[in-house]
């Protein structure tokens, strides 16, 4: 398989045998979802790592349960995001925020002087942007725009989309041929650098069709006249990389990403990978009393799958979005909203999405005790 950003030939490097859709949460009357088979592949030449399959989007998407407001640290992180780019187009003008979920985004940067509006393809999640007043199109980007006048936005941004896309090149021509002649396209990505120096395997799904390294997103900018022009490291998401992109080559000198190019790298992942399972393995067996989930995340399906988790283990899995309540996880939990009574008769609790525990902590009875997947 031809890597796609740069169409080199790709090498295999994990296999993680067949695995539900990560977001597959199912009403106790409906069936469990059927699995794909979740294979990565790596690019010798810029870095990307990607997957082998590619699930159709439409069946992933149409209906999307995962809400961005839901968490208080991302509402902060689009204020940064906002900040930033108020510093590179001081003029302003218009903001496309491209898969804007439920216009968390476009209402933050809002309050910068931007107009923004969004593209989002999940109906539902539209519907209810529209709904508070947060202007959204339906549809899915580049197909959504293609009526839309060319060169009108001073931003566009792309906030953990372009991992999940296929035609990469057809998104990167679609966002340049909107882009003003001086405006920015903002893209974060979680960095595949962080995701193999950390064993962050739960991330690996097949929403996921990309894990970018900076070499590849530049790669991609400069196959349609742009460039990397700056580029800075977030914690958020397991560690994500936040790049400006811009027409033209600027100075930008690239980060260190040599590791990503040396198998040894790869091999050390799986090591990492298993050392966290066997963890929580461990920990799971030693602590007496009642377990139950916290976060029906994406990547806490993925945890409990590689670790054989079901309901014989947690009597049900805690999370505050409300589409996802009342409906089972992939892996057959119940999924129940958090109110005062929730814990009781739990003593432990997993927190699958580690990458929030600690705003997650200070919702929680200090008698709980916690482990993070
Ligand atoms: P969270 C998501 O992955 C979805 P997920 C997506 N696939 C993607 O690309 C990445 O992000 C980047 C709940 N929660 O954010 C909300 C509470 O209930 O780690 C979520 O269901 N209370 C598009 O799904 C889940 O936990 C809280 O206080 O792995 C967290 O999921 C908080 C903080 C979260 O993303
Ligand atoms: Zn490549």
């Amino acid at each position: 398989m031809e890597c796609r950003v740069c169409q080199s030939a790709t090498i295999p490097w994990l296999n993680l045998g067949t695995q539900p859709l990560a977001n597959g949460f199912y009403s106790p009357h409906e069936k469990p979802p059927p699995k794909y088979p979740l294979q990565v592949l790596r690019c010798p030449k810029c870095g990307l790592s990607q997957l082998s399959v590619v699930v159709p989007p439409a069946s992933l998407y149409e209906n999307y349960s995962y809400r961005s407001e839901v968490s208080t640290g991302f509402q902060r992180h689009c204020r940064d995001i906002g900040a930033l780019a108020s510093n590179w187009n001081k003029s302003k003008g218009r903001w496309l925020d491209i898969a804007s979920n439920d216009g968390t985004l476009i209402n933050h940067v809002g309050y910068f002087g931007f107009e923004a509006q969004g593209v989002e393809p999940a109906k539902n999640l539209a519907a209810y942007a529209n709904s508070q007043g947060r202007s959204t199109t339906v549809g899915f980007f580049p197909a959504a725009t293609k009526n839309f006048d060319a060169g009108q936005f001073a931003v566009i941004s792309s906030v953990n989309v372009l991992g999940h896309v296929a035609d990469v090149h057809a998104f990167a021509a679609e966002v340049e041929r909107l882009l003003a002649p001086d405006g920015s396209w903002v893209v974060e990505v979680p960095w595949v650098r962080e995701l193999l120096d950390k064993g962050e395997f739960d991330t690996i799904y097949h929403e996921h069709l990309s894990y970018w390294s900076l070499r590849a997103l530049d790669t991609l900018a400069r196959a349609h006249g742009m460039c990397v022009s700056f580029a800075e490291f977030h914690p958020i998401h397991g560690g994500s990389l936040l790049v400006r992109i811009r027409r033209g080559t600027p100075n930008f000198t690239m980060w260190d990403e040599s590791r990503l190019f040396s198998q040894q790298t790869y091999y050390d992942f799986q090591r990492k990978m298993q050392a966290r399972l066997s963890t929580f393995v461990e920990k799971y067996n030693a602590l007496r009393g009642k377990w139950a989930g916290f976060g029906a995340a994406a990547k806490g399906t993925v945890f409990a799958c590689a670790a054989g988790i079901n309901e014989n283990h947690l009597r049900f899995v805690v999370d505050e979005t409300p589409e996802k309540q009342g409906k089972l996880t992939p892996y057959g939990v119940p999924i129940v909203g958090l109110n005062e009574d929730t814990f009781l008769g739990i003593t432990n609790l997993l927190v699958f999405p580690w990458n929030h525990l600690e705003e997650i902590k200070a919702k929680l009875p200090p008698r709980l005790r916690v482990v993070s997947a």
